[in-house]
């Protein structure tokens, strides 16, 4: 145990409420896109904070943020900590940011203590966890795991058509050098991620810090179901080949295959986004597109819900007379967390005398993708009624006070190992 100052909630609230200046959709929600000129002046402001405590800032060549408070023995591998500050869309203002600011102030606490730490503390803002610009996630960590070439970012486009490729030079990023970001295992001595919990565990045990035991993974498939498109008076019942009805039945099927057909009880299956063409009153739906998010702690239970889905999507298909189609975008394989981050969260759990939760992340978050080449561990705060993605996600900053200081304590104990 070290004797740090305690976190400042009120730094924490400044940095978080201004961070939340940068949005697009102030009249409904947070709304901050990858590499917009709103999430560009963000990621600005970020990086001057992290000037201001005392880090030294760098950018690798798709983005990721680098804050480095240099370790007495800096050719020892570091350990990471940091989150995202991009947004899905009409969000909140947590999901993420907690994590960036959480990892200011423990870097800020830990310089400001004067004790010697020999590992280089990196706080990282990683870029693009959500999908939301290029329906592809953790742009940042899954190309620092090895997943992401330049050939891949100029296949990926946002909805005006533009590539990632193209947006990366724009921005003066260097998409043809990703391979120099790929990281390989003993590079990274550990890594302590926090972040709101998006779910109501926490909440509902009354307990103010969960330890992450394990992560789900998700696989993302685009839909696109093909009828016919016809007048909604003048073609009869029978003759229909209604492309939203049966996408509406897939929907239902996956539903009840979430709820019922997995070993594990961390499965979700979700549809989130949909698009109905011609999309009027009184046509028929020729044409239905529609996002497919499959989550599970468990590989071989979510690839056994898969085999089942698509049985189930060939069945309609024969049955409906349309035409289905399903492009996988990621199938990503759950993690859990290292034994050693975990009981080192514990102790400092234990030393700040809070009673931690252990718990199974739902959501994705880069740590994922991190795990692959480092140790990995996360430190869950709780969200108000489990609610995220959403205006009314809500954390209490006294709650993300604390949580910051077992982050400053783990990553401290974690930086002399
Ligand atoms: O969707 C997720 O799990 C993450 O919050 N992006
Ligand atoms: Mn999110
Ligand atoms: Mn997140």
């Amino acid at each position: 145990m070290y004797t740090l100052p305690s976190a400042s909630a009120e730094r924490l609230r400044g940095w978080l409420e201004t961070i939340n200046t940068y949005n697009d959709t102030p009249e409904f929600g947070t709304t901050r896109v990858l590499f917009t000129p709103t999430e560009v002046a963000a990621r600005a402001y970020v990086k001057r904070e992290m000037e201001v405590v005392g880090l030294a800032v760098h950018e690798d060549a798709i983005g990721n943020i680098f804050g480095v408070l240099e370790g007495t023995e800096p050719a020892l591998a570091p350990v990471w900590t940091g989150s995202h500050i991009d947004t899905v869309l009409n969000a909140g203002m947590f999901d993420g940011m907690a994590g960036v600011v959480a990892g200011m102030e423990a870097a800020r606490l830990i310089r400001a203590s004067g004790i010697a730490h020999r590992r280089s503390l990196c706080v990282i803002v990683f870029t693009s966890e959500e999908p939301t610009r290029f329906g592809l996630c953790c742009l940042g960590s899954r190309t620092m795991a090895g997943h992401m070439t330049e050939e891949d970012t100029k296949a990926l486009r946002d909805q005006d058509g533009k590539t990632l490729h193209e947006v990366l030079r724009e921005l003066g990023y260097h998409p043809a050098e990703l391979q120099q970001i790929v990281r390989r295992k003993g590079d990274v001595y550990a890594s302590v991620e926090l972040h709101i919990e998006q779910s109501a565990s926490l909440e509902r045990s009354g307990k103010s810090v969960g330890i992450v035991r394990g992560i789900c993974a998700p696989t993302c498939f685009n839909v696109t179901v093909t009828g016919e498109q016809s007048h909604a008076g003048g073609t009869s019942m029978a003759d229909r080949m209604d492309a939203f009805t049966a996408a509406s039945e897939i929907s239902l099927l996956l539903e009840e295959l979430g709820r019922t057909a997995h070993e594990s009880e961390y499965t979700t299956a979700t549809v989130g986004h949909v698009e109905v063409i011609p999309n009027a009153s009184n046509a028929i739906p020729g044409k239905v597109k529609f996002s497919i998010d499959i989550r599970d702690c468990s590989l071989a239970s979510k690839d056994s819900l898969i085999e089942k889905l698509k049985a189930g999507i060939r069945a309609i298909e024969l049955k409906r007379g349309v035409r289905i189609e399903l492009e996988l975008q990621n199938h990503d394989t759950p993690i859990m967390c290292d034994s050693n981050i975990v009981s080192t969260i514990a102790q400092s759990c234990e030393a700040l005398e809070i009673d931690p939760l252990p718990t199974i992340s739902g959501a994705y978050h880069d740590s994922l993708f991190v795990g692959e080449f480092a140790p990995i561990g996360m430190i869950f705060v709780p969200s108000k009624n489990g609610i995220s993605h959403s205006p009314e996600e809500w954390t209490e900053y006294s709650d993300i006070a604390r949580g910051t200081d077992v982050l400053a304590q783990t990553l401290l104990t974690l930086a002399n190992q």
